[in-house]
């Protein structure tokens, strides 16, 4: 079987397609996530997890970032497809050492990633030593012992990489940089590499902080709310909520998207009597935007703006706001006015009408608040147009006042908390000097390898161990083919996980699975039941307890597995209290209020009833703490995405039946896609001048510069309302596709939103051979 085609536990050729429905969540989103949820945990164990997802005595929605209300919440404060994440932590399938008898690892690596995860919780620590055929148990501390063997026996630290996904609570992740730093090295990779890391770098350039300047509350006090780039029906369902409220109070919801997603053009509240029965459109407006145009978009508005203060001086720019608190206006309002209409059109794809009305509104609004998500960040220009977007704000002064500001919305539930704890190839000095403070060790100061360049490492022979704290990395990363190659490079590959995975079977050498609690789980230690904490996209930090009876009594927390782990590497005399930690969470959090800036008195503020806020310098003060110690306009060569003849560009995103790697089913409900996921959506109109019609079977092969055709197999074409030029297709499956050196400028962040592809006719193997 070629390794990028179809599995043969999917049949895709049942696949049916109807066109994308127009409204999303209502009964059908209830129904589905109970059905789901009952067959996974069975009736008592779903009552029992799903009335405490994001409560205040319960746990956060492994599902997104996404903050629940302050003040009152409803008795449902999820969503189907936060109830899915929840039934496939809490299913009480078991992935035993049976099942790895069963099964060797040749024979799961050619299952899909879907099956893979039907399996169930994995249930033991598990080996694989060099020659094996099959994963075998392992007892806890021979794991532990044999890690540590490895990596002491490194000629240097910097040979191995720690990789984190953004699940991880707050106590793990700071006891894990602590044990990564305490080992000596910065190579700390996280999923935000991949995801979010050009909002970061594009905040903190403009105004200091890389962290949204916009709370849950300040929705309501908006009255225009952009939402680019991002698919929130599917992976933030309950923003929709905190949308049609803003909507109610009277604000305007503009979408730029190359889909009409269903979530924003259509929203039936499944809480509300009138919103099971009724429903309404989301989105007052819909600029159906090229890939990679957003940018484009956003400094034709700009030009637009300036004109409209030119008519009416003084009731656009907010002079005040720019002269006491900005840097770089001159030139920004330079630029601005030289763009050429004409070529922003040809940009974006958008009349020019579209982008006049758009100006119009953003004119006259009084609060704007600015939302996005993988659509921005996943380009190559991703932070210059990020820069661009804060310009429009700071122009307006939109920064630091009520109902206005940025707000880059998060993915994976504590990815914004993991980076707060120093999860991060590159903290600044201050916290590492705090650290070693603290604890009396000495951190490293040499940045670490990111997630592209850990790749580019283990491809060259310069990194030889890989441990992941969760997540699923080489179905995650890009240019599968490589990075395949790169951990199979590998002497020993560590994986903490949850569930069954591809990582665990493209594997080093020597390869360990370690068996974790979720955030659903119970976690006793000395007796004691222990709580964790989390950080939302808007910066509120609260408590999360799991309450469910663990499905084996071999795994342990990530805190344990992390502790148990430092004694063994750095020796019971090492300056960290490691096994204190791992007994009493409440002396982690006491560790984090002395080390971490603005988390003061934690153990107690993370109690109150909604946690805390974290300090926002910008929002909470317009304070600006960058380099000219002002907000930045951002300066850059205008960028977008042309499409080269005869080609298109492909965007991979999610389903409404996955999340990231993990994939809950095979349907695309709003999309009107069933029953298979090896698809690629195109344009009717691009569709018939290729001289294909809608259902045939096609490879995509993907032009890069260095010159290597990367190719998937087998995938339906699907005639879409997407932009002419445009595609899109599931990731991971178009993975393969996404070059390893394609990545965005300054964020290193990988280029998923824009692949130039070509179709041919799909050639089956028996013939092609
Ligand atoms: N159920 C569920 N929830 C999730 C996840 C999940 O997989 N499943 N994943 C979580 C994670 S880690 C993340 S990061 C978020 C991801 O949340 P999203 O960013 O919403 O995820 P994607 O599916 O990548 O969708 C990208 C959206 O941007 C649009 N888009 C693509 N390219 C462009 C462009 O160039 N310009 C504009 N304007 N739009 C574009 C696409 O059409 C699509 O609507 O969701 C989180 N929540
Ligand atoms: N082509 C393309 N590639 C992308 C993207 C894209 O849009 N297009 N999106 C990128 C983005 S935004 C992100 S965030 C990354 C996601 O990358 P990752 O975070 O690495 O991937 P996930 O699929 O979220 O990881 C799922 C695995 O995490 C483990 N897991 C689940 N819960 C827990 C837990 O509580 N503890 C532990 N230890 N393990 C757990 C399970 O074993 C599960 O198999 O992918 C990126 N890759
Ligand atoms: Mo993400």
């Amino acid at each position: 079987m070629h390794r990028h085609g179809p599995t043969e536990d999917i049949d895709e050729s049942a696949l049916t397609v109807t066109p994308p429905k127009t409204r999303a969540a209502g009964v059908t989103a209830v129904a589905v996530s109970l059905t789901r949820a009952v067959r996974e945990m069975g009736v008592v164990r779903t009552a029992r997890t799903l009335a405490r997802v994001n409560q205040v005595h319960g746990f956060d929605c492994p599902g997104c970032a996404w903050p629940e209300p302050t003040g009152h919440r409803r008795p449902a404060e999820f969503c189907e497809n936060g109830a899915k994440a929840v039934a496939e932590e809490a299913t009480l399938r078991t992935v035993t050492p049976e099942f790895f008898a069963r099964h060797s690892v040749d024979e799961l690596s050619r299952k899909s990633g879907y099956w893979l995860g039907q399996q169930g919780r994995l249930t033991h620590p598990m080996v694989l030593r060099p020659g094996d055929t099959h994963y075998s148990p392992i007892d806890w501390d021979d794991a532990y012992r044999l890690i540590a063997d490895v990596l002491r026996g490194l000629d240097s630290p910097d040979r191995a990489l720690f990789y984190t996904s953004g699940r991880t609570a707050n106590e793990t992740a700071f006891l894990y940089q602590l044990l990564v730093r305490s080992y000596g090295t910065n190579n700390l990779p996280d999923c935000s590499n991949m995801c979010h890391e050009s909002s970061g770098t594009a905040l903190v350039g403009s105004i200091g902080i890389g962290k949204g300047s916009v709370t849950i509350d300040d929705f309501d006090a908006a009255d225009l709310i952009i939402v680019a780039g991002q698919n929130p029906g599917t992976n933030h369902p309950r923003m929709l909520s905190a949308l049609a409220s803003a909507k109610a109070a009277g604000a305007k919801i503009v979408a730029v998207n190359p889909l009409p997603e269903t979530g924003l053009l259509g929203f039936r509240d499944p809480q509300t009597v009138r919103g099971v029965t009724s429903g309404v459109p989301i989105a007052d407006d819909f600029l159906q935007i090229r890939l990679g145009g957003d940018m484009a978009l956003f400094r034709g508005l700009g030009r637009l703006l300036f004109e409209a203060e030119d008519r009416a001086p003084g009731t656009v720019v907010d002079r005040a706001f720019v002269d006491e608190h900005c840097a770089g206006f001159d030139e920004y309002e330079k630029q601005s006015r030289a763009v050429d209409l004409d070529t922003v059109v040809a940009a974006t794809g958008l009349p020019l009408a579209d982008i006049e009305r758009t100006a119009r509104l953003f004119a006259a609004s009084k609060n704007i608040i600015i939302c996005w998500a993988m659509g921005l960040t996943q380009q190559h220009h991703g932070v210059a147009t990020i820069e661009e977007a804060t310009n429009l704000l700071l122009l307006r002064g939109m920064i630091g006042r009520p109902g206005a500001g940025v707000c880059p919305v998060r993915g994976h539930s504590n990815v914004q908390g993991d980076r707060t704890m120093g999860i991060w190839e590159r903290m600044p000095d201050s916290f590492l000097d705090a650290l070693d403070r603290e604890f009396g060790i000495t951190s490293p100061r040499t940045h670490g390898y990111d997630t592209v360049d850990g790749i580019r490492a283990m491809r060259a022979g310069k990194a030889s161990v890989f441990v992941g704290m969760g997540g699923n990395f080489v179905s995650a990363t890009p240019d599968t083919e490589v990075t395949e190659a790169a951990l199979r490079g590998c002497d020993l590959t560590v994986q903490v996980s949850t569930k069954l995975n591809r990582s665990h079977l493209v594997h080093g050498r020597t390869a360990l699975i370690l068996p974790t609690l979720g955030r659903t789980d119970k976690d006793v230690r000395a007796g004691v039941r222990q709580q964790v904490s989390v950080e939302d996209s808007m910066s509120m930090v609260h408590l999360s307890t799991g309450r469910l009876d663990p499905v084996s009594d071999q795994l342990r927390s990530e805190v344990a597995i992390v502790c148990d782990l430092a004694l063994a590497l750095l020796g019971p005399d090492h300056p960290v209290p490691w096994a204190r930690y791992r007994d009493d969470y409440d002396e982690i959090r006491d560790a984090i209020a002395r080390v971490v800036p603005g988390c003061d008195d934690y153990n107690r503020r993370v109690r109150d009833r909604n946690g805390f806020v974290l300090p926002h310098p910008p929002r909470d003060s317009r304070e600006f703490r960058t380099g000219t110690g002002r907000a930045n306009f951002g300066i850059n060569e205008l960028s977008w995405v042309p499409v080269p003849p005869g080609r298109l560009i492909l965007q991979t995103m999610r389903s409404h039946d996955q999340y990231n790697t993990t994939i809950y089913g095979l349907d695309d409900r709003y999309r009107g896609v069933r029953g298979g996921r090896r698809v690629v959506l195109v344009n009717v109109d691009d569709i018939a001048e290729m001289g294909y019609a809608e259902g045939d079977l096609v490879d995509l092969i993907s032009e890069w510069t260095d010159g290597v055709e990367r190719r998937v197999e087998g995938f339906r074409i699907v005639g879409y309302p997407t932009p002419r030029g445009n595609a899109a297709a599931y990731y991971p499956e178009a993975n393969p596709l996404v070059p390893l050196d394609h990545v965005a400028a300054r964020s290193n962040t990988p280029v998923s939103k824009a692949v130039t592809i070509r179709l041919e006719p799909h050639v089956h193997a028996e013939a092609r051979s």
